[in-house]
Formats: structure tokens, C-alpha cells, sequence
């Protein structure tokens, strides 16, 4: 069994959509974020950095506790040997382009909406500095996505990552930029393909 402690964003859903691919065992645990719940000490001993997602992994002699989403994409991967290819250059793609995702789409996307649309203030500076980064790694994606059908060759963990925050950018109802999108047909293709799997819509579903 594993304890999956979660709130109802992107940077969990990556980890519901897996856990759903991998078949695995698992209870969630909302953290209320609004509220605080990540800095309770409870949870501090998952993850001392305060954020979900989080997981502890019941199933093994000694409970394994993994923070960061592109760590627990990681271990989900190799503890159930699926997603993650196990060498070469078909490894060393994938994670690339999943810290790809971590480092650069989660936040720079967070960015944009906070000062966008989360913020009463006015901060033009911003909005366009992390919008133009936003628009720029769409571009990178589109531009991977025409040579090849996922971001890593074949469906895996990076695709994961980046799904939910597509989702969140093409959604009219969210409050992030669609515009940021624009004419991309390779990422809607992607998008499409991705959101087909049944895996993907039962992740999706989880907590909504
Ligand atoms: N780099 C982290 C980001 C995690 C993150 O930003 N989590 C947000 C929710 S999506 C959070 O827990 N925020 C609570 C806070 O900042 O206090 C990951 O990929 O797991």
C-alpha cells in the first residue's frame, strides 16, 4: 500500500495518473493547502520541504518516504517497472525531459497564472517575463512533438509530468492562459493521444 498525500493540482495529478498506470495500491490523503495542512508536523516528516506531492511506500520492509513529483515518478517507475526505460539513451531522455518539466513548465506556468490572475496587484514586469518563458517552452514542446509522438520517443513518466499543466493551460474554465497555447498541433495531437488513456482519465478524475 502506499500513502499518497495529495491536494486537487496538476503537480498531484501526475502522481494519481501514475499510480492509476501502474495499477498500484494506494490511499490518498488531501493535505488542505489553503489551510496550512503542509506544515504540520505530521506531514513535515514526509516532507520537510512542505509540498505535496508526497508518498510513503508502505510495501517495502522499511517504509520509503519520496517528496518532489519528478522523484516519485522516478521510483513509481522503477518499483514497478513500467514508464521509465531501465538504460541508455532512452533513460537518460526520459528523465530529461521529466526534470525538464519539474524545473522549467511547473514553474513558469505557476508563475504566469499567479501574477496574472491569482495577484490584486498590478505587476506588468512580471506577467510578461514569465508569460514569454511560459509561450517559449510551449514552443519547445511543439517543436519536439513534430519529430517525435511523446516528449521521450515513447508514452512514459515525462509525458505524465506535463499533462496535467497542459490540461490546466487548454482548460477554458481554468484561470491559467489559454492564449499561452496558441496554434499548436502537435501538442493537441499529444494532448489528445495522452487523454485517451484510461489511466490518464482515472488520475484525472481522482479528487474532483
Ligand atoms: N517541485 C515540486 C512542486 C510542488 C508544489 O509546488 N506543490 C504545491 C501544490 S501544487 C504546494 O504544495 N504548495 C504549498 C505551499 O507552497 O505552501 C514538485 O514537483 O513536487
Amino acid at each position: 500500500m502506499i500513502d499518497f498525500y495529495a491536494a486537487k493540482t496538476p503537480n498531484a495529478r501526475k502522481i494519481s495518473i501514475m499510480l492509476e498506470e501502474c495499477d498500484a495500491r494506494y490511499q490518498a490523503h488531501m493535505i488542505d493547502i489553503g489551510k496550512g495542512e503542509q506544515f504540520s508536523p505530521e506531514f513535515l516528516r514526509v516532507n520537510p520541504n512542505a509540498k505535496i506531492p508526497a508518498i510513503v511506500d508502505q510495501g517495502e520492509p522499511t517504509p520509503v518516504s519520496v517528496f518532489e513529483s519528478a522523484a516519485i515518478l522516478i521510483y513509481l517507475g522503477e518499483k514497478f517497472g513500467r514508464l521509465l526505460p531501465t538504460t541508455g539513451a532512452a533513460r537518460a531522455s526520459c528523465i530529461s525531459w521529466t526534470v525538464w518539466q519539474v524545473a522549467n513548465v511547473g514553474p513558469m506556468f505557476g508563475q504566469a497564472n499567479h501574477f496574472t490572475n491569482v495577484t490584486t496587484e498590478e505587476c506588468p514586469y512580471a506577467v510578461e517575463r514569465f508569460s514569454k518563458e511560459a509561450a517559449r517552452l510551449i514552443h519547445v514542446m511543439e517543436t519536439r512533438l513534430g519529430v517525435e509522438p511523446y516528449l521521450a520517443g515513447t508514452y512514459s513518466i515525462a509525458d505524465i509530468a506535463v499533462f496535467p499543466w497542459i490540461r490546466v493551460a487548454l482548460d477554458p474554465m481554468a484561470r491559467a492562459r489559454p492564449e499561452l497555447i496558441g496554434e499548436t498541433p502537435n501538442i493537441r495531437r499529444w494532448f489528445g493521444e495522452v487523454g485517451a488513456r484510461p489511466a490518464v482519465q482515472r488520475g484525472i478524475a481522482f479528487a474532483t
